[in-house]
C-alpha cells in the first residue's frame, strides 16, 4: 500500500503537469501604431501567471555599437543575467537610475560586465558618456511574453489555460491592458497603439 501512494505521488504530477502542456494555448495578435517605428518595440506580455519559472531563466546580451544599445528594448524574465558588451572603439558606460539603481562602471572594446534582474519592471539603461544613448529592459514575472515583429503580428507559445491580464508595454505609450481566456488552442488579442 506504501509503495502503491509513493508510486502515485510520482505518477499524478506528471500526468497533471502532461495535461497543462496539452492544453496550453497560445496567444497571437496584431499590433497596429499611428507611428509603424513604434510597433517592433513592442512587448506584449501576461502581467501574471501562477507557478515558478525559474527553470526558464535565459541569459541575455546587450551591446553597445555605432553609439547605440543593440537591442534597444530587451524583455528578459526576472531572474535573468544580462552581459553588456561594448562594440566601439570608445568607452561607454551602463547604468540605470531603476530598481535601487547600478553603474556597471566605464570600460572600453571587447570587454564585457554582467547585471542580474531579481525584481521585475523597467530599468532604463543609460551611458553617462554618451546622454543621447538609451535602452529599456522589461524584467518579466513569467515567460509569456514575445516582440512583436516589424509587421506587428506576435505570439505566445505554451500558454497554461487561464484568465490573465494581458499588456502591450512600449517606453513611450500608455496601452490598455486586456483580459484573455486561455482554454487551450488559439485566442487572438489585437492591440491598437
Ligand atoms: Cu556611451
Amino acid at each position: 500500500m506504501k509503495k502503491f501512494l509513493v508510486i502515485m505521488g510520482l505518477i499524478i504530477p506528471v500526468l497533471f503537469s502532461l495535461r497543462q502542456v496539452a492544453l496550453a494555448g497560445t496567444i497571437q495578435g496584431q499590433v497596429t501604431a499611428t507611428n509603424p517605428k513604434y510597433v517592433n518595440e513592442v512587448i506584449i506580455y501576461i502581467r501574471k501567471a501562477e507557478g515558478s519559472f525559474s527553470s526558464k531563466i535565459k541569459d541575455s546580451a546587450m551591446d553597445q555599437k555605432n553609439m547605440k544599445f543593440t537591442p534597444k528594448v530587451l524583455p528578459i524574465l526576472v531572474g535573468s543575467t544580462v552581459t553588456f558588451q561594448n562594440g566601439d572603439s570608445v568607452k561607454h558606460n551602463v547604468f540605470s537610475p531603476h530598481g535601487g539603481g547600478y553603474d556597471l562602471g566605464s570600460w572600453g572594446k571587447g570587454e564585457t560586465k554582467t547585471h542580474t534582474f531579481t525584481k521585475p519592471g523597467v530599468y532604463a539603461q543609460l551611458c553617462n558618456i554618451h546622454p543621447e544613448m538609451e535602452a529599456h529592459i522589461l524584467v518579466l514575472q513569467n515567460p509569456y511574453f514575445a516582440q512583436a515583429s516589424k509587421d506587428g503580428s506576435f505570439k505566445i507559445a505554451g500558454v497554461p489555460p487561464g484568465e490573465y491580464e494581458l499588456k502591450a508595454w512600449h517606453y513611450k505609450l500608455k496601452v490598455k491592458p486586456q483580459s484573455v481566456k486561455v482554454e487551450g488552442g488559439p485566442v487572438t488579442v489585437n492591440f491598437d497603439l
